[in-house]
């Protein structure tokens, strides 16, 4: 039986690696930081399933018992701060978790095993003002603190360790993917909250950042299998992982809307905007302060180059998307308020 370690557990796309992993008959051991929530508050239902061991990727020491423990033939390495917008309120957390702690990891897991396989989630944010299309050629240009910490990650613990080391390691540059397990201060799940709200009456309108940003959205349970194909390759290379299709901010509250019933018609501009209803009620307001100091203008991934080694495709589409969160959202709501 193959063994597995997953950081980042109880983040979006660490339930749905564990379900993956598990399925295919893998003991599946996870890394989580102790906090005062179960970790198995997004999925209950992998309680008992998988080995908790308590770690931080800023404690070395927890680190090493972890790898010794779970012994792992691979790892994934989900663990993140990984909001940008809150990368530029806190740069040097944001390093420290993200570069310096990706290299203590990276480290003892090769010191234990040399012939570990590892996968590293990088990101399309390593592109930043590169525009679209994107693929693994496309020059990286970080405009965060978020975005420079996971490229400098990539650069020395990925790129740097595989041709230096031989190491067995893979960056998913994976675009942004989504799912009713998305944390909530992200944009589409933040907008799927509150459009339920809106729908049940509990909440008149929505206050946003940028709408025009344009992002290339897909569903985080395809994204998983992209993780698992990387490390059963021959040899260890960099994969893009993207719809090829991209829809703004705007975009996205529109058909989150049109699924409640609501046509959204836009007024005005800068943070004067605003977005009525069919009966002239705002329903989104603009707030200076979901501003980013810099922002990644838009992204739209070329995964060909997964297609065609990987054999990967995404099966669920940007409307069916944002329809499975919009409807998941409004039932849990209207269970809860009964
Ligand atoms: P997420 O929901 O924010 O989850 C992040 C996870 O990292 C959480 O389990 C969090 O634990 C854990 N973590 C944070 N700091 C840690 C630390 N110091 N030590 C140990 N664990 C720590 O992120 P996600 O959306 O699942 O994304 C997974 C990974 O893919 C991240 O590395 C992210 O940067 C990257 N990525 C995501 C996307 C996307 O669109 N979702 C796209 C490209 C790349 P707590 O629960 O304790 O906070
Ligand atoms: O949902 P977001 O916060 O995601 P962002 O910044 O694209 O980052 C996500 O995807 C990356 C992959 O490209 C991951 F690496 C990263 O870990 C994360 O998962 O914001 C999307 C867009 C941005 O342009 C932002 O400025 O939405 C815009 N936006 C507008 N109003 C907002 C808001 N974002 C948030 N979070 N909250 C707002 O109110």
């Amino acid at each position: 039986m193959k063994r597995a370690l997953i950081t980042g557990f109880t983040g979006q796309d660490g339930s749905y690696l564990a379900e993956l992993l598990l399925g295919k008959g893998y003991d599946v051991h996870v890394l989580v930081r102790r906090s005062s929530h179960s970790p198995f508050v997004r999925a209950p239902h992998l309680e008992g399933k998988v080995q908790v061991h308590h770690g931080n990727l800023r404690d070395y020491s927890a680190l090493r018992n972890v790898i010794l423990k779970s012994n792992p033939d691979e790892l994934y390495n989900l663990a993140a701060q990984s909001h940008v917008g809150i990368s530029f309120e806190c740069p040097d957390e944001t390093y420290e978790i993200n570069y310096a702690g990706v290299g203590r990891l990276v480290q003892l897991a090769m010191e234990h095993n040399p012939a570990v396989r590892i996968y590293q989630a990088s990101t399309s944010e390593m592109y930043g003002s590169t525009p679209p299309p994107q693929d693994e050629e496309s020059p990286m240009n970080p405009v965060s603190p978020y975005a420079d910490a996971k490229y400098k990650a990539h650069r020395d613990y990925v790129v740097g360790y595989r041709e230096k080391f031989g190491l067995f390691i893979c960056s998913g540059i994976l675009f942004n993917h989504e799912s009713p397990r998305r944390g909530e201060n992200f944009v589409t799940r933040k907008i799927t909250i509150s459009f339920a709200k809106i729908a049940l009456g509990l909440q008149e309108y929505v206050e946003l950042g940028n709408l025009d940003a344009k992002r290339d959205w897909g569903f985080a349970g395809d994204y998983v299998e992209a993780m698992w194909h990387m490390l059963q390759q021959k040899s260890p290379e960099d994969f893009v992982i993207a719809t090829g299709e991209t829809h703004s901010v705007r975009e996205f509250i529109e058909e989150v809307a049109r699924f409640h019933g609501i046509a959204i018609t836009w007024e005005g501009s800068g943070v004067a905007e605003v977005g009525k209803d069919q009966r002239g009620v705002v329903r989104v307001r603009v707030n200076s302060r979901f501003y980013r100091p810099n922002e990644v203008d838009a992204l739209r991934g070329d995964a060909s180059k997964a297609k065609k080694i990987l054999h990967w495709t995404p099966k669920v589409d940007y409307k069916t998307l944002a329809h499975l969160m919009a409807q998941t959202d409004y039932d849990a709501l209207k269970a809860a308020v009964g």
